[in-house]
């Protein structure tokens, strides 16, 4: 069930039934997770409806689909001190960073309550305490500042590792190839998961790469091991994430894991995805389902009056982040130069006369 040791190797557990006994999470640990890979679905069918009423714009890209790799990654990490960067998709791990459900999405509302207190949107979901460093809107542009936090954990010496999850196509991008260079040379405690859902918008990762499997690029490249996962299963992703989490702390040593995945929905809400792939494709992906694959695993925990309340309470969790989020106001025009930068001694806090709106460049000689 592991991801295979050796870098570059493939297996799959397949679907089969299994013991509690047989893997290495608890009762709890795999109830809980079902709960949050609900949630997130949850969350995200609500979130696509209300934005086809008009109740937010901006962009928007849902992660149904995709569920198992932010639960099974997140849940091998120490929350609180480990740093998580993602994507601009990344609702579901602003859920499981701890951010409150009515906060994330009175952040799509736009509103004063939301985690970025409103101006940052469905792609800037953020909580610096939590150590969830966003939610980033430019392909591959998170990667570097990741790095960074690894490096930073490494000199002071934290104990922190980083996980910094990326898309297929980032995988292409310059900073990628930067990063992972100087984390291979300075053995930086960073994790790069690359959700592999197939697709970079409409382009289908075997038209857009020389090396369509992304794992095989960064052991030789990099000395970085690569790993290829199922990321519809979500303890294959716990324990690939685990083993890549104890090489960074014990040895401080990276890992780049491709998670296999499929975003059901299109690229973003403007994005019907009817042109560049077959409804029997999605199809064939959703009798993988994250859900149902950790449901026909393990039949003695998840009964069907089991699931039943576990939909009602989650189904409730979002009905109230709904709520809390139209209840919150849109934040105040004297909030709109507070929190562009950080917060320092001479920085006119709430005042917007153009004049006084220059950085104290002095002070900091
Ligand atoms: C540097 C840059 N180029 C282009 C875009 C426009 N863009 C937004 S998402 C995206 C596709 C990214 O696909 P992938 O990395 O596979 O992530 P996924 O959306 O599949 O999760 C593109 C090209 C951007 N945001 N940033
Ligand atoms: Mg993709």
């Amino acid at each position: 069930m592991a991801a295979s040791k050796q870098s570059g190797g493939k297996k799959s557990s397949g679907s089969k039934e299994l013991q509690v006994s047989e893997v290495p999470l608890s009762e709890k640990e795999l109830k809980e997770s079902f709960r949050q890979m609900l949630l997130i679905r949850r969350f995200e069918e609500k979130t696509g409806q209300q934005y086809q009423m008009r109740k937010f714009s901006g962009f928007c890209h849902l992660y149904v689909g995709q569920e198992a790799v932010a639960v099974g990654s997140t849940l091998a990490i120490e929350l609180g001190k480990d740093y998580v960067f993602t994507t601009y998709r990344d609702h579901a791990h602003g859920l499981l960073m701890g951010i409150p459900a009515g906060e994330v999405m009175a952040e799509l509302f736009m509103r004063e309550s939301g985690c970025s207190k409103g101006k940052g949107g469905s792609m800037h979901l953020y909580n610096g305490k939590l150590r969830f460093m966003g939610g980033n809107g430019i392909v591959g542009g998170h990667i570097p500042p990741a790095t960074g936090a690894a490096f930073a954990s490494k000199y002071r010496k934290e104990g922190a590792v980083v996980l910094c999850l990326l898309g297929d196509a980032a995988v292409n991008q310059g900073t990628f190839h930067e990063s992972l260079n100087m984390a291979g040379l300075w053995d930086l405690p960073c994790i790069y998961i690359a959700e592999n859902n197939l697709y970079g918008m409409g382009t289908s990762v075997v038209r857009s790469h020389a090396e369509p499997d992304l794992y095989k690029r960064t052991e030789c490249a990099y000395g970085i091991p690569g790993f290829q996962v199922n990321g519809m299963d979500m303890l294959e992703v716990y324990e690939a994430t685990s083993e890549a989490v104890e090489r960074a702390r014990k040895e401080s040593r990276p890992t780049f894991l491709e998670m296999v995945t499929y975003r059901y929905r299109g690229h973003s809400m403007s994005d019907p995805a009817t042109s560049y792939r077959t409804k029997d494709e999605v199809g064939e992906w959703q009798k993988k389902d994250p859900i149902e694959r950790l449901k026909i695993q393990f039949p003695g925990l998840f009964s069907e009056d089991y699931v039943k309340d576990v939909d009602k309470e989650v189904r409730q969790e979002v009905e109230d982040a709904i709520k809390f989020a139209e209840e919150s106001e849109f934040p105040g025009q004297s909030e709109i130069w507070t929190h562009v930068y950080v917060d320092c001694p001479g920085y006119p806090k709430g005042d917007v006369s153009p004049n006084k709106y220059a950085f104290p460049y002095d002070e900091y000689k």
